[in-house]
């Protein structure tokens, strides 16, 4: 069976993070293991306390999936800390990690920020360039790039920029921007892809960002191209938002299991 690890932050019950990620990687028939960078409160109206976890500790959890289990793919999502980064950073490094889906998680649903503005810096300057793919959503472009983004032609040149900091590629997820579809925007350093698909209308959106990048690393551990994984996660994601389920009260909870 193929494996696909995780690094990324707990959520208690809203549908995103490391919960989110595991229930994405069953649904897509993969063993799915999960490293524990930040312990978080949260519901599905938002997060109340957010603890971050040792980066020695941190570490160590990688070494102990990766000296058994291994890993045929990887995702990061909430990293926390500047040392946490580090940690992940040596980490792909010494085991080797392949197909690394680095999802820069920064903030919140609700503006909670995750992700200290020291190790924002490191995101960028160490971890994406050990990145196969990198999975920003356009605020987080925005804030990748210190700019606004409003248009699909500024999506096209964010994908550009974020691409020179190092990835293999880049896929910008487009559902922050407004119209009847959501265009999912792919660079790989050669072409450019415009992946669309009809807009699910749904305040309950929170978690959709950790599904498709828990989708993507999944499918590439299943050895589908960059591209197919893309298309798929899109897809996945879309779906899961479509099948809602009666749970929460706030911005949540999507179905993972719509195809079950
Ligand atoms: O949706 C991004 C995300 C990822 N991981 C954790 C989160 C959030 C958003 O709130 O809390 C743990």
């Amino acid at each position: 069976m193929k494996t696909t690890l995780t690094i990324a932050g707990s959520d208690s019950g809203a549908g995103a993070g490391i919960q989110a990620d595991l229930k994405t990687f069953v649904a897509h028939g993969v063993y799915g293991t999960s490293v524990v960078t930040a312990v978080t409160a949260q519901n599905s109206f938002g997060i109340s306390k957010i603890h971050a976890v040792p980066s020695d500790i941190v570490f160590a959890q990688v070494e102990a999936v990766m000296r058994d289990l291994g890993a045929d793919s990887a995702k990061t999502g909430v990293l926390a800390t500047a040392a946490n980064v580090k940690a992940v950073v040596t980490a792909i490094e010494r085991f080797q990690i392949p197909l690394v889906v680095v999802d820069p998680v920064i903030m919140s649903h609700n503006g909670d920020r995750l992700l200290e503005d020291e190790a924002l810096v490191l995101l960028k300057t160490e971890l994406f360039r050990r990145a196969y793919v990198v999975t920003p959503n356009i605020r987080e472009a925005e804030i990748l790039l210190g700019r606004s983004i409003n248009s699909p032609d500024d999506v096209h040149d964010a994908a550009r920029q974020i691409h020179s900091l190092g990835p293999a590629a880049v896929i910008i997820k487009g559902g922050h921007l407004p119209g009847p579809e959501v265009i999912d925007v792919l660079y790989d350093g050669i072409s450019l892809m415009e992946l669309k698909c009809l807009r699910v209308n749904s305040l309950k959106t929170h978690g959709t960002g950790c599904a498709f990048g828990a989708a993507v690393a999944a499918n590439l551990a299943l050895g589908l191209d960059l591209k197919n994984s893309a298309r798929s996660a899109q897809e996945y994601t879309a779906q899961a938002i479509r099948g809602r389920i009666r749970i929460g009260h706030g911005y949540g909870a999507l179905n993972h299991f719509w195809n079950k």
